[in-house]
């Protein structure tokens, strides 16, 4: 499958992992690269020189392009932004915030940039600044999210922006990138259907909850301290929207929530974790490979837009 996006990424499918934080390590990016698709590193807030050792992993095990994500809300993102030169990393996924002041940098040492955002002004701003491509991400996906669905989002920065857009949100079958590509996208970001790859190291407790979700065993906590973030349900969600809709302080928020994603992926504490997760886990039955994953994507898309 031929696009745009596997012009600028030289990937062989149009598929890019998301760089989600705790999850998005060696193993799991250098599977995705090996199988077609993009693998990401999600730097997330790792310290700087574990960031680079990762790169240096996934270069030891693959030859294909591969990509770092950068999340703004970090106060180590320059250091990180300045490594992905050092190590010649070709591509690279920013979220949660605008990358511009590092973009003038990563397009001088080229490195492609893809900025994942959640709002056609922030798509446009982003084209204006020399990126190569953008992920509309709507608010079907897991982690921190805009409002916009998947559905309204891609079509309309598809209509704003002359770069190619890559759909992220809700996407995680054949069914789901034909669609996006209905919509005027060119390739998909998948998460939610990579936690529960092989290859990916999150906690076997989590990997077993997410095949077990419904269509709607996800909440969105954080709505008020303006860091939505999509998770799924158990405990730590039940106590935190309680003391949200009671009104209490960012702080005594922020307590719940502190090293929870950690507590997830790692330990597998599933009822005080942060289970990261979009609404399309009630899709996902299975462990799969990421060959697994990315080949019966592709066959299924292709034999439904030929249709
Ligand atoms: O970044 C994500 N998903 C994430 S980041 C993350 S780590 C985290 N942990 C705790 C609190 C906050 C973050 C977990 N999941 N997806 C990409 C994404 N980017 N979704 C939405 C945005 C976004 C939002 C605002 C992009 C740009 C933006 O710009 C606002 C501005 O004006 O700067």
């Amino acid at each position: 499958m031929k696009t745009r996006i596997t012009e600028i990424l030289g990937t062989e499918a149009p598929i890019i992992q998301g760089g989600m934080a705790w999850v998005a390590e060696w193993n799991l990016a250098a599977a995705v690269s090996e199988a077609g698709g993009l693998g990401i590193i999600g730097a997330a807030s790792a310290p700087p020189e574990i960031v680079r050792e990762q790169i240096r992993k996934v270069k030891e095990l693959t030859d294909k392009p591969f990509g770092v994500n950068i999340m703004m809300l970090n106060p180590n993102a320059p250091e990180v932004a300045q490594i992905v030169i050092e190590e010649k990393v070709p591509v690279v996924t920013t979220g949660a915030g605008s990358p511009a002041k590092f973009m003038a940098d990563w397009k001088a040492a080229g490195v492609k940039v893809i900025p994942v955002v959640a709002s056609v002004a922030m798509a446009v701003m982003m084209e204006r600044g020399g990126a190569d491509a953008i992920v509309a991400e709507g608010c079907e996906a897991g982690g921190h999210i805009g409002s916009t669905t998947t559905m309204s989002l891609v079509p309309q920065v598809v209509d704003a922006v002359k770069i190619p857009v890559i759909a992220a949100g809700g996407i995680a079958d054949g069914r789901g990138m034909a669609a996006a590509f209905m919509l005027g996208a060119e390739g998909i970001q998948m998460g939610t259907r990579f936690v529960a790859a092989e290859e990916s190291i999150v906690h076997e407790n989590f990997k077993k909850k997410l095949c077990k979700a419904s269509d709607i065993d996800s909440v969105v906590t954080g709505a008020t301290t303006g860091h939505p973030i999509r998770v799924l349900r158990n405990k730590m969600t039940k106590e935190y929207l309680k003391l949200e809709q009671e009104g209490a302080p960012f702080e005594e928020l922020e307590k719940l929530t502190l090293g929870s994603l950690r507590k997830a992926v790692m330990e597998g504490d599933i009822e005080n974790g942060s289970l990261m997760s979009g609404q399309i886990a009630g899709m996902i039955k299975e462990v799969k490979t990421c060959k697994e994953i990315i080949t019966s994507i592709v066959a299924d898309a292709e034999k439904l837009m030929k249709i």
